[in-house]
């Protein structure tokens, strides 16, 4: 089964890469879908370029052979109807997330293809992680070094450089 995992990956952190993982263990081939949001480029910390180029380099580190990563605009259910792709995945933290990703799910079901969403469970050692939460305590100088794969450590790392330039 060929699934999808979308997502803004911005940056890319253990707790997705748990999920790709995972997934890449339970059907034969993963597309990891970064949103390419116009309206959102001035806010997002990575260009949808560099969120890609940084899911690469994960992936092939944890030698994932049956994923790949690309980015889609516009909707989600457009981007599946071109993969022929029919099932996407989805991570849940927490109570939280369930009410957004149930609406989400419904939503995306109402049009072809008429996916169906599976969700896996974030695994409990990196469920109180988020892009938002890495992101900011990567600013003030804390340590993401647990949180965030070498990949997205060197990134963050260089646009910290970059910016103090
Ligand atoms: N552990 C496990 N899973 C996690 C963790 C964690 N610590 N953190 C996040 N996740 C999961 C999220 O639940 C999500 O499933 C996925 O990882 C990606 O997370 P984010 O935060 O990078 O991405 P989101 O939630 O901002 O992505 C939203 C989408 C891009 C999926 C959504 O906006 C979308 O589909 N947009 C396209 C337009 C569209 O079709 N809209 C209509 C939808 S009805």
């Amino acid at each position: 089964m060929h699934v999808v995992y979308p997502g803004s990956f911005d940056p890319l952190h253990n707790g997705h890469l748990d999920v790709i993982r995972r997934a890449s263990r339970l059907f034969e081939r993963v597309t990891v879908a970064v949103l390419e949001n116009p309206s959102k480029r001035g806010r997002q910390l990575f260009s949808a370029e560099e969120r890609v180029h940084i899911i690469r380099d994960a992936v092939a580190q944890a030698n994932l052979s049956n994923v790949q990563v690309h980015t889609f605009q516009g909707l989600l259910v457009d981007f599946l109807k071109s993969l022929e792709a029919k099932v996407i995945v989805k991570g849940l933290r927490a109570v939280s997330d369930y009410e957004y990703e149930l609406q989400m799910a419904h939503l995306n079901r109402q049009y072809p293809p008429h996916p169906e969403t599976l969700f896996i469970m974030a695994a409990t050692r990196w469920s109180f992680i988020s892009s938002t939460m890495v992101k900011e305590i990567a600013r003030y100088g804390g340590d993401v070094s647990e949180m965030v794969p070498p990949a997205t450590l060197e990134a963050l790392l260089y646009k910290q450089q970059q910016t103090q330039q």
